[in-house]
C-alpha cells in the first residue's frame, strides 16, 4: 500500500515547499515563488545537458543552435527563456547558457535583488522595479569540463535575505553562510536530482521526465555519522599540508584495527558531495602548502591567468611575492550551500581553521579549502588541525 501511495500521492517539490511555507504564519510565499523559478532553471539545464551530446550545445561559437524545449513545462516563463536565449542565436557553451537561464529566471521571479554567479565577475543588482527580498549566489553549471565525457555535473545555489530593500548593497551577500535561508544543488546525472534545505532538514527530489516534475524521493536525508569513503584529488598530494596528509594516511592505513576507507573521486563537486551525503564519508579539497619550486612555474601563468581568475576553478594568488596555487572552492556558491546542506543532514563542514558556515567572505569570489561530510570523520580532521596549531 505504501508503494501505491508513493506512486499516486506525489509530493512534488512545489507541494513540499508550500507545505513548509504554511508552517510559518509570517511567510508570504516569496521563497516558494523564488524556488519555483530556480526549479525551472534546473529543468531547462537538465534538458540542455541531456541533449548536449546530440545537439552539440557545447559546440563552438558560430554554429547555429538547435532549439531546446523544457519538458512538461509550457508556462510563459519557459517559453520566454527558450525564445530569448536559443532561437536564432549562435551556439553558446552550456555553462554560459545555463548562467543566462538562471539570471533571467531569478530576475523575472520578482523576488531577488542581488545575484552572484560564478560566471559573472560582478554581482548583478536587480532593477528596482523587479526587486524582492532575496539574494541568490549560484554556480549555474559546476564541473562543466565533464560534459564531453558524460560525467555528472550540477547547479549549486544559496539564498540569503536582504536587510533593507531600500538600501541594497554587496554587504547583503557578504554574510556568513550560517545566515543563509535556503541552499541546494541539482545534479544532472543518470537521473536529475534536486537536493534542498530551507533550514528544516534536507530533502531530495528526482525529476520525473514524463511529468516534468521533481518528486520527493529522498525524504529527510541524514548523513551516516561515520563513513567508509574518502574523496579527494590525490594528484595534489605533494602539496598537501600535514593534517591532510596524515588524515589520508589514516584512511589508507588505519592503525586502530579498522578497515581502510575506499577512495571515490568523481571530480565533479555536486556528484562527490551527493554521494557523501547519501553514503557518508568525507569530501576534502585542502589548501595547498606553498610549493617551493612553484614560483617560476606560476610566474608565467600568472600573467594570463590573473585575467581569468573568476569563472574557472584555478585561481592564482600573489602572496608575499611568492605564488601559491589554489584550487579551492568558492565560498559563496560552493562552500556555503554544501556546508549548509551537510549541517542540516547531521554532518559538518570545516575550512581547516573554522566551521565553514562561520566564515565571513570579504569579496564575492572568495575561495576556501573545504572538508565536509560525516560528523565523526570531520571531527577527526578538526583534531588533526588542532594538534598542529
Ligand atoms: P569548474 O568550476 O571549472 O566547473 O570546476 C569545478 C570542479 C568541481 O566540480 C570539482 O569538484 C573540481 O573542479 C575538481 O577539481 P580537480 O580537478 O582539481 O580535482
Ligand atoms: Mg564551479
Amino acid at each position: 500500500h505504501e508503494a501505491d501511495a508513493y506512486r499516486t500521492d506525489l509530493m512534488t517539490i512545489t507541494r513540499y515547499v508550500l507545505n513548509e511555507q504554511s508552517r510559518n504564519p509570517e511567510a508570504r510565499g516569496d521563497l516558494t515563488i523564488l524556488l519555483s523559478h530556480i526549479v525551472l532553471g534546473c529543468k531547462f539545464v537538465a534538458s540542455a545537458v541531456n541533449k548536449a551530446g546530440l545537439a552539440k550545445l557545447i559546440g563552438l561559437a558560430g554554429e547555429t543552435n538547435v532549439q531546446a524545449s523544457v519538458p512538461g513545462n509550457n508556462c510563459h516563463l519557459s517559453q520566454f527563456l527558450v525564445s530569448e536565449i536559443e532561437i536564432g542565436e549562435e551556439q553558446k557553451k552550456l555553462d554560459v547558457l545555463s548562467n543566462e537561464v538562471f539570471v533571467k529566471a531569478l530576475v523575472s521571479s520578482g523576488r531577488t535583488c542581488v545575484l552572484v554567479s560564478e560566471e559573472d565577475e560582478e554581482a548583478t543588482f536587480v532593477d528596482p522595479a523587479l526587486r524582492g527580498k532575496y539574494c541568490v549566489c549560484f554556480d549555474p553549471l559546476d564541473g562543466s569540463s565533464n560534459i564531453d565525457c558524460g560525467v555528472s555535473i550540477g547547479t549549486i545555489f544559496g539564498i540569503y535575505m536582504i536587510k533593507d530593500k531600500e538600501n541594497v548593497t554587496l554587504e547583503d551577500v557578504l554574510q556568513p553562510g550560517k545566515n543563509m535561508v535556503a541552499a541546494g544543488y541539482c545534479m544532472y546525472g543518470s537521473s536529475c536530482t534536486l537536493v534542498l534545505s530551507t533550514g528544516n532538514g534536507v530533502n531530495g527530489f528526482t525529476l520525473d521526465p514524463s511529468l516534468g516534475e521533481f518528486i520527493l524521493t529522498h525524504p529527510d536525508i541524514k548523513i551516516p555519522k561515520k563513513g567508509k569513503i574518502y574523496s579527494v584529488n590525490e594528484g595534489n598530494a605533494k602539496n598537501w599540508d600535514e593534517p591532510t596528509a596524515k588524515f589520508v594516511e589514516k584512511c589508507k592505513f588505519p592503525k586502530d584495527g579498522s578497515s581502510p576507507k575506499s577512495l571515490r573521486y568523481i571530480g565533479s563537486m555536486v556528484a562527490d558531495v551527493h554521494r557523501t551525503l547519501l553514503y557518508g564519508g568525507v569530501f576534502l579539497y585542502p589548501a595547498d602548502k606553498k610549493s617551493p619550486n612553484g614560483k617560476l612555474r606560476y610566474t608565467l601563468s600568472l600573467l594570463s591567468a590573473s585575467h581569468f581568475a573568476y569563472g574557472t576553478s584555478n585561481f592564482i594568488l600573489i602572496n608575499n611575492s611568492e605564488f601559491t596555487k589554489s584550487w579551492n572552492y568558492s565560498v559563496l556558491y560552493e562552500v556555503f550551500p554544501m556546508s549548509f546542506l551537510m549541517e542540516q543532514a547531521g554532518g559538518q563542514s570545516f575550512t581547516g581553521k573554522e566551521r565553514a558556515l562561520d566564515l565571513v567572505p570579504t569579496k564575492i569570489h572568495e575561495r576556501s579549502p573545504i572538508f565536509l561530510g560525516s560528523f565523526e570523520d570531520v571531527e577527526e580532521i578538526k583534531g588533526l588541525y588542532a594538534a598542529q596549531a
